[in-house]
């Protein structure tokens, strides 16, 4: 079994998302477990402050480096296959393969932070990968967590009924996905493109590969290109 940890001051956030839809499905199969350090309970001051002001100067508060240390070293049982996340603008942007990377990790620890919030002694000793999920700024790191907590577990052998479903997804390859109809082929007069409906299998997906074409061309031309160049393909 898998353990994720996170150690944040907004556990909460993190709960309610962890407990929710598959991610809840994963935990209950035994698949993984959800491990929730609340920062301030690890402060050794006596107001229980994990913040203060940044040394030289400058707006904002910093996370202290105490808090996050006992946090951390609080968690036992931790695997040489661990790694510890840090989710920061300024990191590795996170895209499949990374997702894949980290999901074959024993033990994943999040450390929640904010951008230029965290004592950089913490980033230095105990993180093992920082990762941003887009160019754009979030307020702290939880959303973030749960984000890369959700590709990842996702992609854990035995979460997901279907895996092909899993492999068809957009990015794991270098095209989008297809769309997608369901019953009644005709709602409101907009009707179901008739090859689906023809049980033609051959057809089908030549159907789904043009349209994951067209689609992956109009929207994102880097992974048009990629797509072509991987496939041996010129236009
Ligand atoms: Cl990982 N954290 C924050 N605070 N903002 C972000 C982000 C991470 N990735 C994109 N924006």
């Amino acid at each position: 079994m898998k353990n994720i940890s996170f150690i944040s001051p907004f556990c909460d956030l993190l709960k309610a998302l962890t407990s929710t839809s598959i991610l809840d499905r994963a935990k209950k199969k035994e698949i993984v477990n959800y491990n929730f350090l609340d920062l301030f309970s690890f402060s050794e001051d006596i107001h229980r402050r994990i913040d203060d002001y940044p040394f030289g100067g400058g707006d904002g508060m910093i996370l202290q480096a105490q808090p996050i240390f006992s946090a951390f070293e609080s968690i036992t049982k931790i695997s040489d296959k661990r790694r510890v996340v840090f989710p920061t603008p300024d990191g590795k942007k996170l895209d499949m393969k990374l997702s894949l990377d980290l999901s074959e990790a024993e033990d994943i620890i999040f450390i929640c932070g904010h951008y230029k919030g965290v004592d950089q002694r913490v980033r230095d000793e105990l993180v093992t990968d920082e990762v941003s999920i887009g160019d754009y700024i979030l307020t702290g790191g939880e959303l973030p967590a749960c984000v890369i907590t959700d590709t990842i577990v996702r992609l854990i052998p035995g979460v997901i009924n279907n895996i092909n479903s899993a492999k068809t997804d957009s990015f794991y390859g270098d095209l989008l996905d297809h769309a997608h109809y369901t019953r009644p082929d005709v709602f409101r007069d907009l009707k179901v493109p008739d090859v689906l409906l023809s049980g033609n299998h051959k057809e089908i997906d030549k159907w789904k590969l043009k349209n994951r074409i067209e689609k992956t061309k109009i929207r994102r031309l880097d992974l048009y290109k990629k797509y072509l160049k991987n496939n041996n393909k010129v236009e």
